[in-house]
């Protein structure tokens, strides 16, 4: 295949094409100046990369990224891997999705995870699902919000776009589903403005606390006293907001958002579920914070039925985090694991992928590697992205299949293939399982069954173990341990994780024989909060939301029903009845009109940003406009191919985030 194929040629095909060409099973290498991928031996691979990394001047001059599907054991190696070699250059899929979820749970419960289980869910009176899509994205999900709602939960969805597979839901699946012809999931829809979250939590909050100065009792007083700081400077904040620029902000009435108000005020345990249409904005931090205030004023954290619930992507995104792949580790974290391995980890922080784009944009990164994942196409702003990795040496994949991370790359690159999750991995006569968490902070193995797809393929904690034997040979100040029998038992990495992670004691012991076990997790354990203040903590937030200048509409990029991420399986979008094209733009019908176009038409999508050195402008070509139910100068396409459109700059506060759900453009007439 790839004798066949040059690099220009596979160049020429899009993401879809490259994700059709089977499984990748033996090493290759990108000479410099090469056209073509030549095979190569693992030993000469590795060692060539391991070179490379040992002719670094300096550590920060390499790069790690990290896709959320690595196993725990993967991902641990990997993490000290780097650490090992003296930089916290991590940049992963979280920056880039939760990150601002965990940016403000950490602060304000002390925890950057949900705080709910799945018998929660059952059990809730009332569901917020704000800035999530389950149908397509979550479908099981809906198995839970549907056994809520027999249970006699009420739903509330607040999101711009109508999603059919909230809306309504049919699980084949269920006796009720075949015979009833499906449920209406959802009773309420809020349909909020792209950004208008934050304005809409903040006006339950001022709701709620109107009610509690008419008749008190609204507001769970105990746990306010008992575990909550700074409840007064929250309720100044909000009092301090008037409807009238909540309604502007949110695009919804004073009556309509008093109503959904009132559904919070008579549930007697709410949960908070999001996604990516809350995480992905300028002010997602500060929104998330108001989530948090909302559910403090009823004690909804730490009781049955109630908390948060940021739901997620990768399968095992919380894991990685979990076991070390961070780009800002805690101290104690870095501690444990110098005790652990004999050396002294690097304490100065690393790279996000915003940063790690930058640096290799300036020139200052020499290696750039990544453990699964499509870096290329799922970062914002491409072309500033292509142009980074280009300036590097060597990059380096880890995948299982081809993307375009494999085709736009370094002076040199090499791609490495990996064992899948679902393909048996036999190593030291034995079949490896490896671990994985899931969102509610649950724990379990899995081994893989199914026959590889070529003898003597790798998993990638063989890789990574072989990289670090390598890496670290002879190396001042490197991690000792026993790399090869790590390479051949995985419970010895588990062993080590179990001394590094708390949390994780008896942790081989705990995944055997299909069992789970439960991370501890403060909040929802017992209303521990290890915050600032030791306490859970309301915020007071100024009110934040989008301005759009006139003649412009929003963007929002996001995901068709036939796409996982960057790897797309087809050109529908079934529940909403897009076939056979993804470069599309849902748009208000009278924004069409108004903007001197007509259903169907072909558009050029210009972004425009303010940057440093005036106004910026990035093209996507060729875009059908689709007249679809979403507000006012609120308009939706398909990531990837927006991303050109995401300035590298415009980014979350505080989470670094890329703003994916709201890139200002303008549209043109093709010429
Ligand atoms: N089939 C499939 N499943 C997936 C994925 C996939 O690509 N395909 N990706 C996985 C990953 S990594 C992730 S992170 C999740 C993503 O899951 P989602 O977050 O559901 O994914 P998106 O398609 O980005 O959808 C964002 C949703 O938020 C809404 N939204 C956008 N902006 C706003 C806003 O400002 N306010 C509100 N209230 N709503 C808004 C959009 O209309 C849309 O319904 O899915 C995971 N599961
Ligand atoms: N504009 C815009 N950009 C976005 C988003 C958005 O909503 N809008 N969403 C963001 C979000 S939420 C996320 S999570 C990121 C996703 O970013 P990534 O995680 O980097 O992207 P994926 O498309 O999930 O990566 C798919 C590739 O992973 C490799 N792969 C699959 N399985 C395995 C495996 O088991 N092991 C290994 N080693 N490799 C494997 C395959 O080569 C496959 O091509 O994109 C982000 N980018
Ligand atoms: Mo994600």
């Amino acid at each position: 295949f790839f004798a066949e194929h040059s690099i220009a040629d596979l160049q020429g095909h899009d993401d879809w094409w490259l994700g059709q060409q089977g499984r990748l099973t033996e090493p290759m290498i990108l000479d410099e100046g090469a056209t073509h991928y030549r095979p190569i031996s693992w030993d000469d691979a590795l060692t060539t990369i391991a070179d490379e990394l040992r002719g670094l001047d300096d550590p920060d001059e390499a790069i790690f990224y990290t896709s959320g599907r690595a196993s725990n054991e993967s991902a641990f190696l990997y993490q000290l891997l780097v650490r090992g070699l003296g930089t916290n250059n991590l940049p992963d899929c979280s920056n880039m999705c939760h990150e601002s979820s965990g940016s403000a749970l950490g602060e304000t419960i002390g925890i950057g995870k949900g705080t709910v289980s799945i018998e929660d869910m059952h059990k809730a009176d009332l569901l917020i699902v704000a800035g999530q899509n389950p149908g397509t994205n979550h479908p099981r999900m809906l198995a839970a919000l549907e056994k809520a709602k027999n249970n006699g939960a009420r739903i509330i969805a607040v999101n711009p776009l109508p999603e059919a597979g909230l809306m309504h839901f049919n699980d084949p699946k269920t006796p009720q589903g075949v015979l009833l012809g499906g449920t209406k999931l959802a009773d309420d829809f809020v349909q909020v403005r792209l950004g208008g979250d934050q304005a809409l939590f903040q006006a339950i909050g001022k709701h709620l606390l109107e009610k509690e100065a008419e008749t008190p009792g609204v507001v769970d007083r105990a746990f306010v006293d008992a575990h909550t700081s700074g409840f007064d400077a929250y309720a100044a904040s909000v009092s301090g907001v008037t409807w009238r620029e909540l309604e502007t902000a949110t695009g919804v009435s004073e009556g309509e958002m008093r109503a959904i108000a009132e559904q919070v005020r008579l549930s007697g345990s709410t949960i908070v579920c999001w996604a990516m249409g809350l995480t992905q904005h300028k002010h997602s931090v500060a929104t998330l914070r108001d989530v948090v205030n909302v559910l403090l004023l009823q004690g909804n954290i730490g009781r049955e039925g109630a908390g948060v619930c940021p739901v997620r992507g990768h399968s095992n995104v919380q894991g990685d985090r979990t076991v070390g792949i961070y780009e800002k580790p805690p101290a104690t974290f870095l501690d444990a694991l110098d005790e652990e391995f004999s050396f002294s980890s690097p304490r100065e922080h690393g790279f996000d992928t915003v940063a790690a784009i930058a640096a290799m944009r300036e020139g200052r990164a020499r290696v750039f590697m990544a453990l699964g994942g499509n870096f290329l196409s799922a970062t914002p702003d491409t072309a500033v992205v292509e142009e980074g990795i280009r300036q590097t040496n060597l990059s380096v994949q880890i995948s299982t299949k081809l993307n375009r991370s494999h085709v736009i790359t370094g002076r040199r690159a090499i791609i490495l293939p990996v064992l899948g999750r679902t393909d048996r991995d036999t190593r030291g006569g034995a079949d490896q399982r490896v671990t994985v968490e899931d969102s509610m902070g649950a724990v379990h193995a899995s081994r893989g069954r199914l026959d590889p797809p070529k003898k003597d393929m790798l998993s990638e904690t063989a890789i990574i173990a072989r990289l670090c034997a390598l890496v670290f040979d002879g190396r001042d100040n490197a991690p000792q341990t026993d790399w090869v029998s790590l390479e051949n038992d995985y419970s010895g990495i588990r062993s080590h994780i179990s001394r590094v992670v708390p949390g994780f004691e008896d942790y081989d012991a705990r995944i055997q024989k299909g069992r789970t076990f439960l991370l501890p997790n403060g909040p929802r354990d017992g209303r521990e909060f290890a915050t600032a203040t030791g306490k859970a903590m309301f915020t007071g937030n100024e009110l934040e939301y989008p301005h759009i200048p006139e003649g412009r509409i929003l963007l929002q990029t996001l995901r068709s029903h036939d796409q996982y991420n960057t790897t797309i399986y087809g050109k529908d979008d079934r529940y909403r009845g897009i076939k056979g094209g993804r470069r599309i733009v849902l748009i208000n019908a009278e924004d069409i009109t108004d903007l001197g176009f007509a259903d169907g038409d072909i558009v050029d999508l210009v972004s425009e940003w303010e940057g440093r050195d005036g106004l910026e402008e990035r093209r996507a070509d060729a875009f059908r406009l689709v007249a679809y139910d979403t507000p006012r100068r609120n308009a939706a396409a398909y990531y990837p191919e927006t991303n050109v459109l995401v300035p590298l700059e415009s980014i979350a506060d505080v989470s670094g985030t890329p703003t994916s759900k709201a890139v200002i453009v303008r549209l043109e007439r093709r010429a």
